[in-house]
């Protein structure tokens, strides 16, 4: 990925995410933008991007954090968000271990009052360790926890898959956390 695309898929992030009223832009109760209107608000902002480029952003980001509807009038973020939006996704049987990648500074109080989703709208686990080692370095020194999830589900805790393979859930109780 050229540094332009790095560059225009970190601000798809900011504002399909976090900050649409950055460039006036409106996302349904889904998270759903128009295409057309995300087109014209960049091109207004002064980072014009074509439907050309943004159909490659969306197919080569590493971590597929974009995604449109069938018929490519509409695209949001597959997670992540920190503003309130309903992902609409089902409830999924998660397997009955998963991982969530921290910093080691944060151990010590996640043990004690377990994972709470901080400024997003879920806590984000991955399926295997090395993701989750990725995602805690990008905090510090990185040390990945194991979650009990097979037992939180039998406990009545939900879990969701996103479009990209994140599974989700509301928190995570310290009990259900160990090492792997
Ligand atoms: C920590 C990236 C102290 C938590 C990734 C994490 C992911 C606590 C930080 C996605 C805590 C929140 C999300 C507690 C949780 N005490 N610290 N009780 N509970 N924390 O960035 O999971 O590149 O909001 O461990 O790949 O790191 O943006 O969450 O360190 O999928 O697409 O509070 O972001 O995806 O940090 O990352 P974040 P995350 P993208």
């Amino acid at each position: 990925m050229s540094d332009n695309t790095k560059n225009i898929s970190k601000f798809l992030s900011l504002v399909l995410r976090h900050k649409p009223e950055q460039i006036g832009l409106t996302l349904d109760q889904n998270g759903w933008a128009s295409v057309t209107e995300l087109l014209a608000k960049l091109h207004a902002n002064g980072s014009p991007v074509s439907m050309e480029l943004l159909e490659e952003i969306v197919d080569s980001n590493n971590k597929k954090r974009f995604a449109f509807n069938n018929d490519k009038t509409q695209i949001r973020a597959s997670q992540g968000h920190s503003i309130e939006i309903d992902l609409d996704i089902k409830a999924c049987e998660p397997p009955a271990l998963l991982f969530h990648g921290t910093a080691e500074k944060n151990l010590e109080s996640i043990l004690a009052s377990g994972l709470k989703k901080q400024n997003r709208q879920h806590v984000h686990l991955s399926d295997n360790t090395d993701t989750a080692k990725n995602v805690g370095a990008r905090h510090g020194r990185p040390v990945v926890l194991q979650v009990n999830a097979g037992q939180m589900q039998k406990d009545g805790f939900t879990f969701y898959l996103s479009a990209n393979n994140v599974w989700l859930t509301d928190e995570v109780p310290a009990v259900y956390l160990g090492l792997p």
